[in-house]
């Protein structure tokens, strides 16, 4: 908590001192001294100074119920109260992993029966594709171990979550494990050329089916890919990606798993994105919105075809960490989903989504920096553009979209930005006036960037 001993310097000098950042070039940070958040209500943060930000990204991408619930709060301190830890290894178990687990069967889609627990979406990856490997060992195949991911993927930043994502300057710096391949991803605004979406989408699929050609697919484990690649961009593919996909899987023997840690839980205006895209998968990897980011939990859900063969005929799984399972998670992830269902914020984020859009679009739609608005429930992308008509970026990549962030944050919004491209996720509980705030203090950010970058977009 500040109190009158702590200025705001104080805090930022001490910051700098002692504590290295995720994703920070440390040197430019302690140049520019690091913004204190002190506490949260219901869409917005507040910060040291007193400043009220419209988290338009829900923290990273994860405070679906929004901040400040207190029922969180409360399922918490009941729960550490009863059983504040124990572990899941050893022939033991505890009531709220139980009772999640079997809640998440009954949500995911069918066949989907099995629940693997971690603490964060990077060891859910890692579950998933050390279970892929135990998988084919089991079934005699031991030579699958080549896993096919897409540029732009984001997987998380362990060395595994690395090496299976597309980002290269995370490849540069030890995400560079053997057996992983990258494909084109379906981003028709920014790959597509003069191909249609439909078109993009099968053109993009194919890559994956060339890349298993290629390799031998007596050699390939699993396709890995976010419903809608978050990170990258909000990526999402043509309506003629995913069954194409599913084609390709199931006709190579090929595992599929889709990460749904930003997709699950409604943020698509479906339970996940697998159910929006009529994805098959063999596992999903969920976390975020699974606790609204209250706590650290992910859960690795696991198709009845795939536990099957773990269950009955791998013997023992050496894997596994100590919070598995952890009993305070679950029950916070317990509550939550509670919270969801009964504020209806799965059918929500699909409706309110499409408010956002139309506000979006009326508010920006002409403008000529502005060259694709897309999304799907409450995620989706804003493109910025150099010329409407040809989809042209920038000279300098991410010159623009910083600028654009920066804006947002002085006047009160956060969105992200990736390249270019402006990226939005709000907490799914965000009202219709707080939309329109978000548009509004958009807007006015999209303009003043304009005016700095104008000499370079068509008019
Ligand atoms: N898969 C996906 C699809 C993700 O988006 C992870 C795995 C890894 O989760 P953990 O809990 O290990 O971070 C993620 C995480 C950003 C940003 O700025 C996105 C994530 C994490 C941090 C920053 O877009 N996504």
């Amino acid at each position: 908590m500040l109190n009158d001993l702590h200025e705001t310097t104080d805090w930022q000098g001490l910051d700098a001192a002692h504590h290295l950042h995720p994703f920070t070039d440390h040197k430019d940070l302690h140049a520019r001294r690091v913004r204190v958040i002190t506490e949260a209500q219901g869409v917005f943060l507040r910060d040291s100074e007193g400043h009220k930000i419209l988290d338009g990204m829900a923290g990273l991408w994860c405070v679906a119920a929004g901040y400040g619930r207190a029922e969180l709060v409360d399922a918490a301190a009941a729960q550490m109260t009863k059983l504040p830890y124990y572990n899941t290894f050893f022939k033991t178990t505890n009531e709220p992993a139980v009772l999640l687990a079997q809640r998440l069967a009954g949500l995911a889609p069918e066949g989907i029966n099995h629940v693997f627990f971690a603490c964060s979406g990077s060891e859910a990856v890692d579950s998933a594709l050390r279970t892929a490997r135990v998988y084919w060992q089991t079934l005699g195949k031991p030579e699958k171990k080549i896993v096919i991911g897409r540029e732009y993927g984001y997987h998380g930043s362990t060395m595994l979550g690395a090496s299976a994502g597309g980002m290269a300057d995370m490849h540069r710096q030890g995400g560079d494990l053997p057996n992983f391949e990258h494909v084109l991803p379906p981003y028709w605004y920014g790959k597509g050329g003069q191909m249609s979406p439909e078109e993009f989408g099968i053109y993009a699929a194919r890559e994956v089916e060339k890349k298993i050609l290629a390799l031998g697919a007596e050699n390939i484990a699993a396709f890995i890919g976010e419903p809608i690649q978050g990170s990258g961009g909000v990526l999402i593919p043509p309506e003629t990606y995913w069954p194409e996909i599913n084609r390709i899987c199931k006709q190579y023997d090929i595992l599929l798993i889709a990460d749904e840690v930003i997709c699950g839980y409604g943020r698509t205006g479906k339970w996940f994105g697998s159910d929006y895209f009529g994805i098959k998968p063999d596992m999903m990897t969920t976390a975020k919105g699974l606790t609204s980011g209250y706590v650290p939990l992910s859960a690795l859900l696991v198709h009845d075809r795939v536990a099957e063969v773990m269950i009955n005929q791998a013997g023992e799984y050496y894997h596994g960490f100590t919070y598995s399972g952890h009993p305070v998670c679950c029950a916070v992830a317990l509550k939550n989903l509670e919270i969801i269902e009964r504020e209806g914020l799965v059918a929500g984020a699909g409706r309110k989504g499409e408010i956002l859009r139309a506000a979006f679009t009326e508010a920006l739609g002409d403008h000529p920096m502005i060259g694709e608005i897309r999304g799907v429930g409450l995620i989706g992308a804003i493109e910025l553009t150099t010329d409407r008509r040809t989809r042209k970026g920038f000279a300098k990549t991410g010159e623009a979209g910083t600028i654009c962030r920066d804006f947002c944050i002085e006047n009160g919004l956060i969105m992200r930005a990736t390249r270019d491209t402006m990226l939005f996720s709000p907490p799914l509980i965000i009202t219709e006036d707080e939309i329109a705030t978000m548009v509004a203090l958009f807007k006015k950010s999209v303009d003043q960037t304009y005016e700095k970058v104008k000499s370079q977009v068509a008019s």
